[in-house]
Parts: C-alpha cells; structure tokens; sequence
C-alpha cells in the first residue's frame, strides 16, 4: 500500500455512457442523456451501451428483453448517434463489464454503497426484498465506465452521486493495488436545463419511466397528438410567469416546464422567461406542445422505421460489440495481473 495519490491519468479523452432497456424512453433521458450523446460523438471517442446487465435488476420479461435493447439502439441511432463514429453495443454482449464490476465489488465499501440515494429511492420500505444487483448496480455502473477508462459521462442529475461512487473506486483501485494513474477519475457531464425533468404531474420527483402514470412523462415514441394532450394536462398553478427566474424558486411545475422550453429550445430558462413573462399557462403550453412536437415527433418516427428492420439493428449492436470488446479487453487483462488473479 502507498500513501502516494494516484497520479493523473494519462490518456485520450473517452466517453461513455447508456441507458437501461427497462421501458419506453421519455423525454428526460433525451434531455438529460441522449442529446448530449450525439454532441459528444464528435468531440471524442464515444462508447454507447445499452445497459441491459443493470435492466434486470428489476424484472423484465425475458420474451421481451431482446426486443427492448434494440428498442433503445433505435433511440441511439434516431437522435443522431452514428454507429460509423461511437460504438454502439449492447453490455451482455461484453462480458469485461461484469468481470471488472466483480473486483470492484471487492474494492468498494458497504459504507459507500448504504450512502446511495437511488436504492433507497428505488428500494423504499422493503430493501430486503429487493436484488442484491440492484443495491450493487452502482458497482457495475463503475465497471462500465473503467474497462474503457473513460474520462467523461454524460449524464442526468440523478446519477451524479454514482459517478462519485465511480470516482472513489478507481482512486482505492489505484491507490489499494499500488498502480497510479491506471484508472482515470471521470467525470459527470451534468450541466443544462434539460439535466433533471421533473414528472408533468409532479414537480417534486423525477420523470421516470418507472412511473405507474403515462401521464407523468413524454415518450420518446408518443404521437403529436398525445405529446399535446400530456402537456395540456401537466400540472401548473394559476399564476403567470414572471420576469426573473429566481421568482419561480416556489413553482416547482412551472419551473420544470421552462426548463423544458429551454432545453428543447437550446434556450436559457432566464431567456425562456423573458419572452414569456406576464402570460399564463394557457399561452404558455400550447406553444410548449408545439416545440416539443417538432423535436420529438421526427424522433419517433425514425425510431418506428429503424425497428421495421430488426436485423440492420443487430447487426449494428454487433459489430459495436466486438470494437467494445477489443477495447476493453487490454484493461481487463492488466487488471488480472495487477490484481494477481492466477489466470492473470
Ligand atoms: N428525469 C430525468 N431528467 C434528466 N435525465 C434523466 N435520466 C433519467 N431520468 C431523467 C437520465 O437518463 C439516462 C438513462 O437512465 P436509465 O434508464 O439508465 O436509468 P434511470 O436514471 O433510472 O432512468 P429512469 O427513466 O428514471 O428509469 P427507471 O424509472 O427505470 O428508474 C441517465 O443518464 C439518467 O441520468
């Protein structure tokens, strides 16, 4: 053991990140996640999963899984990623993920884990009956992001305390197995307005596609119509908007729907307000449900097309899986010999 602090990695800069094929994707996964997706393709080197290893930490019908994850790749490919510049690849078809995920079970403290909001939020009253992978899913999560040492991971607010989590186990790594510098500390791509959309029926949670209420979120595959419909229905309060945002700090709905604005629009919810300050929600959301007709609707229709041919999609998550396995297999390999494992 040293007392030395890992020295900076050395390295290209790397992203990762994914999504879990766990249900319809909503409009915060694309504001919070996919969008930055396609933007970052272009700055550096991109590795896209879908994280279908973390979507069974709750139960998902296994005749229908399959069909989930290229439901997903379809999303990737139809806000803009292009499989000829990120890899796109499905985690089960990289077995590195789960290998490393299990020394980090190793490095990782209870401690550390028992602090993560998300099981409990997920967990509520009864954690004894839930998996155990979904109480270590930030571990794995950790994995996903070091086989291929990434150094950035665009992601929504609510994941900002795993990528902590990621953080101090490559530095116990580093520091525990006396190698400095192996892994890199990466870090959360958090920033915009689009970074945490609250539910349309309630301003104090998350959108989510776990939500028991459709309701409460904007699927990436609705129709114009029922894009119009929900956001005619999202709760608001009677007042107009004002001039200033910090005069929304109380409003929580209200304030989530500027943020919409704003992150659809590419727009600063201070900029949002401006235009719209002095009118009430009846002005306000129908020009809300136009914006958010012309991003999605092209979006879903693509997806709609894309799935048409199942084959072209799998063939697509294959051949992004062999590059992800190519990658990730040289830090696998050094991790065996770090950790002195005998097959190392
Ligand atoms: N409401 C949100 N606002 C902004 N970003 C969000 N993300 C999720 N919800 C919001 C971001 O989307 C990415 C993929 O998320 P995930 O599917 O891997 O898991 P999640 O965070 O658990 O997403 P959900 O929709 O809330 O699913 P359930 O209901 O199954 O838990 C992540 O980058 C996340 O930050």
């Amino acid at each position: 053991m040293t007392d030395q602090a890992p020295a900076p990695y050395v390295g290209k800069p790397r992203v990762l990140s994914g999504v879990q094929p766990s249900g319809d994707l909503h409009l915060g996964n694309y504001l919070g996640a996919l969008v930055k997706f396609a933007r970052l393709q272009h700055e550096m080197q991109t590795f896209i999963f879908v994280a279908d290893l973390h979507a069974i930490t709750a139960w998902q019908d296994p005749a229908k899984l399959k069909n989930q994850v290229r439901e997903i790749a379809a999303a990737y490919l139809a806000t803009g990623l292009d499989p000829k510049v990120a890899t796109i690849f499905a985690q089960s078809a990289v077995p590195a993920h789960a290998e490393l995920a299990w020394v980090f079970n190793c490095v990782a403290r209870l401690g550390w884990l028992d602090r993560m909001t998300q099981f409990k939020d997920k967990a509520g009253k009864h954690k004894e009956r839930e998996s155990v992978g979904l109480y270590t899913y930030p571990v794995l999560q950790a994995a996903d992001i070091l086989i291929y040492k990434a150094t950035h991971v665009p992601v929504g607010e609510d994941q900002r305390q795993h990528l902590e989590l990621t953080r101090d186990i490559a530095a116990k790594f580093n520091h525990d197995f006396e190698a400095p510098g192996f892994f890199p500390l990466p870090e959360a791509l958090i920033q915009g307005p689009g970074a945490r959309i609250m539910s349309l029926r309630d301003g104090a949670v998350k959108m989510s596609k776990s939500d028991p209420s459709d309701n409460s979120r904007i699927n990436l595959t609705d129709d114009a119509d029922t894009i119009s419909q929900k956001i005619r229905k999202a709760r608001t309060d009677a007042d107009v908007l004002p001039e200033k945002l910090e005069d929304l700090a109380d409003r929580a709905e209200a304030q989530n729907l500027i943020g919409v604005y704003a992150a659809l629009a590419g727009r600063t919810p201070q900029d949002v307000l401006t235009e719209f300050a002095g009118q009430g929600f009846g002005a306000f959301k129908p020009k809300l449900a136009d914006l958010a007709v012309s991003v999605m609707g092209p979006i879903g229709g693509e997806m709609r097309r894309l799935l048409s041919d199942p084959a072209e999609i799998d063939r697509i998550l294959g051949a992004g899986a062999e590059r992800a396995r190519e990658v990730a297999a040289p830090t696998l390999a050094e991790v065996k010999r770090i950790v002195g494992y005998w097959a190392g």
